[in-house]
């Protein structure tokens, strides 16, 4: 295996125009005919290299001319054929075993379904070919197969012939009118229930909209579908996008390596994020349902219509994608507490990311293997960046420099370069220095001083920008950034809010005219990923706690002081807690605010966001922080937390929305409640009567986190009523996983070994595996080095049989320098008897090579 960079891009000495394809579909040998109209690219005598892996290939033609073995040369990863031809039509015959795709990369079967996944580099296990994003061919795919098991037969486009054939057979073929990159083409063949519906797009043209669910789960869609008309509704109105076909097809399936995929017209999802009803999905379900379905949707103009030059630039598709999914969220939802989730996914996972061992600039210069970088730098930091560049330029500057980029760039396969050149040129804004966003990694520092002097009524805030290492940037390397700040006045407790613009190494701003030193809320918005070193007291953290007009400032100087406290029970275990955390958490539950946010304020800061902030933390030492801190709260504001829950739970005729926000609410009382003694009752009757998935699970969380008595036969009877809804399993594999329970080991063997378990499904993979190591940390951390050990079986399993799901789970122990050295040895171990394994599949060499050099 050898990585690639995109210093060495060059483009493609062939392409391809027209690709025909024709599937007779096979469980285990499905035969795919290709027929390409192939040109050369400038005047060079190259060979054509097609990419190819797990092939068996039939037969290969050029023009009329049948070839022979001698003809070309055939490897496990190309076949290259020498020619001098500079235009010809190539006719390939493959054969392929979707059944044994437990990789689920390329046409594999879902359940009875077959189904495809070619991003990044999957296409090239259905035939040979050009695989790369820059090249760009109109497809049409011919799908045949028995007509009873697969009345449904799907492909990219508009439907363009149908028909019987002998056998009990039929085929239905069809013609995407658009180039597209291979990573972009999907097939699905199965017997679906569909839900049928249609959109007149702004333009006029009528949409037909269709979402294939299994059979039986047709009522499940209705939330997926009125996402979509949301969706489209919204990028029409916001940036002027209409959908482009006349039909747009979703198909969901249980087995899925990622949430779902935007192949033009044909979304691929997982069937985590389209289906949904109260009874048996949550809140939290339908949220991010709502994104999902957004984010592909929006994939047709920014990924598809303009896509990557090369994977290097998937940023450009990626951020862009997420900033604009979370910009639809903000709007269907609370604009705050949506962002609040964005900036809690940053912290909590981003930021270790971005220092750990895989660390990447959002348009990474190094690769070994792609699928490796679907990562939370890529999507979540990178969706930062944009709205970095949204916050500089102004909602209407942005709005403008999208309408450029389409302008310049339809149909073509361009770069991050490109993006943040239309955005500069249609706004008139230099973003030279902002490009190195693109090159930098690892998250920057603010660190901010602040001088009063009252004799003049003048405050300086002084900001100065520092990398990871805490060294300030040379001036060559600053990046430019968008610091948005409030000065709340102490007298009135009004605030004024403006932007900064951070460009140099140090920088002073000076504000006259106050009688008293302000209170400074920095970041406003989170506008801009960074880490922020202020000393702020507790006292100025509790006055922007009540004061601070910024929402997202108002939630973080909450979670600084409670990360303040848990660094110090981390530190000192018997450290007593200050009164005055109870009075301003009181006064937040007084306060007349959303109750979502309030559900936020409560919430405490993540084991991961904490983790981050401490050297080499040990890890077990900060679970007993939050437990302690979690008990102070919860015995210091027990009356009103009892008192907010039952008002909670008696409200009636809320909007769905407000019914949300009070959900919210009352359970996080319920988990505060929880830890007191005498509190199982309180679970026992929330779980007896909840009438939807949120309550329930609420319930059973509070349960598993503090093994409560009744914990085994609320599982059971959960368990009871559940067992054939595969996406509500995954949810009791999850509680079950997360049981705070000294026999969590024998547990977790029971689990691997119930019927219901399968480690070749991804979502129960992860909801067992995935769930242990993120949400245990007490025992994934155990001293024992148990945890670990559990962990790396269970890579070792999924190496062979699922390498990027492996490769998503191995996460934890890669990043082992944030532990104590106890840990870190411990991690090791682990690691490098997993780099010794026969077979390592790329995906994990490259991961474990990274950990260990
Ligand atoms: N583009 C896909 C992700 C593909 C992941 C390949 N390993 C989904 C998305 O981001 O919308
Ligand atoms: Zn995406």
């Amino acid at each position: 295996f050898t990585p690639r960079y995109l210093a060495d891009y060059q483009v493609s000495a062939f392409t391809i125009s027209t690709i025909d394809l024709t599937f007779e579909l096979d469980d285990t040998a499905t035969k795919v005919t290709s027929v390409m109209s192939v040109k050369r690219q400038g005047s060079h005598k190259q060979a054509l290299v097609l990419d190819g892996e797990h092939l068996t290939l039939l037969s290969v033609k050029m023009d009329e001319c049948l070839l022979s073995a001698d003809d070309y040369f055939l490897s496990d990863t190309a076949l290259e054929i020498p020619t001098q031809a500079d235009e010809f039509l190539l006719t390939i015959v493959t054969e392929i075993n979707p059944q044994d795709n437990t990789a689920l990369e390329g046409l594999f079967k879902s359940g009875d379904a077959f189904c495809t996944q070619c991003e990044a580099e999957g296409f090239r296990r259905i035939t040979y070919y050009l695989d790369r994003p820059d090249v760009m061919a109109v497809f049409t795919t011919k799908v045949v197969a028995a007509k009873d098991k697969y009345p449904y037969l799907l492909s990219n486009g508009n439907k363009i012939a149908t028909g019987e054939l002998g056998d009990g057979k039929h085929f239905v073929q069809w013609h995407d009118p658009f180039p597209k990159p291979s990573y972009l083409f999907a097939l699905v063949a199965g017997d679906f229930d569909l839900l049928q519906d249609s959109y007149v797009t702004s333009e006029g043209r009528e949409v037909a909209l269709e979402i294939f669910v299994d059979k039986g789960n047709l009522s499940k869609a209705e939330h997926a579908m009125a996402s979509l008309k949301h969706a489209m509704a919204w990028d029409e109105e916001t940036f002027s996008l209409a959908y482009d076909l006349d039909i747009y097809m979703i198909v969901a399936v249980d087995f899925f390596n990622m949430g779902a995929m935007e192949n033009k017209g044909l979304n691929v999802f997982n069937s985590k994020y389209v289906l949904a009803d109260t009874e048996s999905a949550t809140d939290i379900d339908y949220f991010n349902i709502e994104a999902v379905i957004a984010h592909e949707y929006f994939h047709n103009w920014t990924g598809n219509r303009v896509t990557c030059r090369d994977w290097f630039q998937l940023s450009l598709k990626e951020g862009l994608t997420v900033f604009r999914d979370q910009e639809f969220s903000g709007d269907m939802n609370s604009k705050t507490v949506a962002r609040i989730q964005n900036v809690r996914v940053l912290r909590s996972q981003q930021f270790a990311e971005d220092a750990g061992p895989m660390a990447h600039p959002i348009r990474p210069e190094k690769v070994m293997e792609m699928n490796n970088f679907y990562t939370l730098t890529v999507y979540e930091k990178g969706a930062e960046v944009i709205r970095m560049i949204h916050t500089l330029l102004g909602g209407e500057g942005f709005a403008k420099g999208m309408a450029l980029y389409f302008e310049r760039f339809d149909g073509m396969a361009v770069t991050c370069d490109d993006f943040v050149n239309a955005m500069a040129d249609a706004s008139g804004t230099d973003l030279s220095q902002f490009k190195r966003w693109y090159s930098q990694s690892g998250t920057p520092h603010l660190k901010v001083r602040e001088a009063f002097d009252p004799e003049t009524s003048q405050y300086q805030l002084t900001i100065s920008q520092q990398n990871q290492a805490g060294e300030t940037f040379a001036a060559e390397d600053c990046l430019h950034i968008p610091v948005k700040i409030e000065l709340i006045d102490a007298d009135s407790g009004i605030g004024q809010g403006q932007l900064l613009e951070l460009t140099g190494p140090e920088q002073t701003w000076t504000f006259a005219h106050y009688q008293a030193k302000p209170v400074v809320a920095l970041l406003g918005d989170f506008s801009a990923p960074v880490k922020v070193d202020f000393e702020q007291t507790d006292l100025a953290l509790e006055v922007l706690m009540l004061a601070a007009r910024d929402g997202f400032c108002r939630w973080d100087a909450g979670q600084k002081l409670l990360c303040r406290y848990l660094h110090k029970l981390v530190a000192e275990p018997d450290y007593s807690l200050p009164e005055s955390l109870i009075t301003i958490f009181s006064k937040i539950l007084q306060a007349d605010s959303d109750p979502a946010f309030t559900a936020e304020q409560l919430t405490l800061p993540a084991f991961g966001e904490v983790a981050d902030q401490i050297h080499q933390v040990d890890p077990v030492a900060l679970v007993n922080a939050q437990k302690k801190l979690k008990h102070f709260l919860a015995a210091g504001l027990q009356q009103q937390l009892t008192a907010c829950y039952h008002n909670c739970r008696q409200k009636t005729g809320l909007s769905q929305q407000q019914a949300i926000g009070s959900r919210a609410l009352k359970n996080i009382c319920l988990s505060y409640l929880a830890v007191l003694p005498g509190a199982e009752s309180l679970v026992t009757d929330q779980f007896g009567n909840a009438a939807n998935m949120t309550d329930t699970l609420a319930a059973l969380n509070a349960a598993a986190f503090n093994n409560l008595a009744g914990f085994d036969s609320q599982m059971s009877a959960f368990e009871s009523k559940w067992h054939d809804t595969p996406l509500v399993m995954d949810k009791w594999f999850t509680i079950g996983a997360s049981l705070n329970s000294a026999d969590i080991f024998e547990r977790l063997e029971a689990l691997l070994k119930h019927p219901l378990f399968s480690i070749k499904n991804p979502n129960r993979a992860r909801s067992l595996i995935g769930a242990f190591i993120s949400a245990n940390p007490k025992y994934f951390h155990c001293q024992t080095g148990r945890g670990y050990r559990f962990l790396a079986e269970q890579i070792k399993r999924l190496n062979e049989i699922n390498p990027q799901v492996a490769s998503r789970l191995i996460t934890p122990l890669i990043q082992y320098k944030e532990y104590d050295l106890t840990r870190q040895e411990l991690m090791l171990e682990q690691l490098k008897a997993l780099r010794a394994l026969p077979q390592l599949s790329r995906d994990l060499l490259e991961k474990l090579d990274a950990a260990l050099n």
